[in-house]
C-alpha cells in the first residue's frame, strides 16, 4: 500500500499542463497503482496525476453507474478505468452539475459540461481505448482531462461565482491555520 499526499487549491502545481506518456514502463506502473490506491483512499470516484504531482497525462475514475461503464476487466473495481493520455474527441449537448473535487475539499459548485463525449487514449496496457460517456461518466472524464490541462472546476465558474468561492476557500484555509 502506498498513499499519496494530494494537493490542494491553491497550490500552483495544480495548474501544470500535464505531459503526455511517451512509455508505459515501470515508473509509469507505480504511478498508476499508487494513484488507484490514493484515489480509493480519498474516497474519490476521479485522481488525476496532476493532483499528486506527477507531471504525466495519466488520470484514473471509478465512477458508479447503473449499467456499468462498458469498459470492463481493467483493474479490480467493475468500473475502474485507467486512462493514459485522454483526448475528447467528439461532444454533445451541454448539462450542469454540482461538481466537487479531492483538490477543493469541502466546496461543491454547479458547473456547465458536454452532456456525452467520446474519449480517446490508452489503457494501462498501451492499448487503445476509446469510451463513449454519458452521465455522470462524461463529467467525470472532462473533470480529470481539465486537471491534465491544469484547470479546476472552480476555473469553469463565472468571474463572479469564481472569486466568491475562492474567497471562501482561502477563509477557509485561514481559519483552520487558527484552529493550529
Ligand atoms: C471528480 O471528484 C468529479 O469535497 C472526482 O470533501 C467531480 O472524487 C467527477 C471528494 C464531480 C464527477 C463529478 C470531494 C471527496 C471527492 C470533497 C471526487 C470531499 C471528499 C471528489
Ligand atoms: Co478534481
Amino acid at each position: 500500500m502506498s498513499i499519496l499526499e494530494i494537493l490542494k487549491y491553491p497550490d500552483p502545481s495544480l495548474k501544470t499542463k500535464a505531459k503526455p506518456v511517451s512509455r508505459i514502463d515501470e515508473e509509469t506502473r507505480k504511478l498508476i497503482s499508487v494513484m488507484i490506491e490514493t484515489m480509493y483512499f480519498a474516497r474519490g470516484i476521479g485522481l488525476a496525476a496532476t493532483q499528486v504531482g506527477a507531471d504525466k497525462r495519466i488520470a484514473v475514475l471509478d465512477v458508479p453507474t447503473e449499467h456499468g461503464t462498458g469498459v470492463r476487466g481493467q483493474g479490480a473495481g467493475e468500473n475502474l478505468i485507467v486512462l493514459i493520455n485522454p483526448e475528447i474527441v467528439a461532444h454533445e449537448g451541454e448539462t450542469k452539475y454540482e461538481e466537487g473535487c479531492l483538490s477543493v475539499p469541502g466546496f461543491t459548485a454547479d458547473v456547465k459540461r458536454f452532456a456525452t463525449v467520446v474519449v480517446k487514449g490508452l489503457d494501462k496496457n498501451g492499448k487503445d481505448l476509446e469510451i463513449n460517456a454519458e452521465e455522470l461518466l462524461a463529467i467525470a472524464l472532462q473533470h480529470e482531462i481539465d486537471h491534465l490541462d491544469g484547470i479546476l472546476f472552480i476555473d469553469r465558474l463565472s468571474k463572479l461565482k469564481r472569486d466568491i468561492i475562492k474567497r471562501k476557500i482561502k477563509k477557509a484555509i485561514e481559519d483552520e491555520k487558527k484552529q493550529l
